[in-house]
């Protein structure tokens, strides 16, 4: 297996398209060759991570063990996709250390709340703000931007690429990196 693994760690609010991204790149690396497994936060929560909750030291922990599980893929020479709401710096960067920095490509969905909250596709927005969700990220619970990472995805409406476009761009990012 010619490839070299890294973990590819989409950060964003909740409806801010990481999934749909994670997805269409997934597809893309398929068509080029590539091995890659996405690590879904909402997905994982049903089995690997099914005891956690959102406080801010379950989240920490969630994030903690799909940094690790991420690492094994890498370690095995896959591209791991892993999104993630991870909203908290401060566990993004605890899982950025177990690689080798430029094995951590951190993608930041930059979409405004609004704008998230205007797509809702699951409705939590609304319980959210109805206090029947407590801790909800972006509604009563913080989320902080990346400063310093290696890929922003502006995905407003309005200004929406295309979920072929979003990978093309994180694509063309690993090409360019080498990682292809
Ligand atoms: C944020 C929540 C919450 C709270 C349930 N805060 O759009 P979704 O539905 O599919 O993505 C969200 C998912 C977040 O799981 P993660 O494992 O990615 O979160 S974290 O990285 O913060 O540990 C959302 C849903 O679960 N969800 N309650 N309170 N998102």
């Amino acid at each position: 297996l010619q490839q070299k693994g890294c973990v590819v760690w989409i950060t964003g609010l909740s409806g801010s398209g990481k999934s749909t991204v994670a997805c269409a790149l997934n597809k893309a690396l398929y068509h080029r060759g590539k091995l890659a497994y996405i690590l879904d936060g909402d997905n994982l929560r049903h089995g690997l991570n099914c005891d956690l909750g959102f406080t801010a030291e379950d989240r920490a922990e969630n994030i903690r063990r799909v940094g690790e599980v991420a690492k094994l893929f890498a370690d095995a020479g896959v591209i791991c996709i892993a999104s993630l709401v991870s909203p908290y710096r401060r566990d993004r960067d605890a899982c950025r250390t177990l690689f080798s920095d430029k094995n951590f490509i951190e993608v930041f969905m930059d979409v405004p709340l609004h704008v998230c909250e205007a797509r809702d596709p699951k409705g939590l927005y609304k319980l959210a703000r109805a206090g029947k969700i407590k801790g909800f990220t972006g509604v009563d619970d913080p989320y902080e931007p990346p400063l310093n990472c290696e890929m922003t995805i502006n995905a407003s409406d309005g200004n929406c690429p295309s979920p072929c476009d979003m990978a093309e761009q994180v694509i063309s990012y690993m090409d360019e990196k080498g990682f292809l």
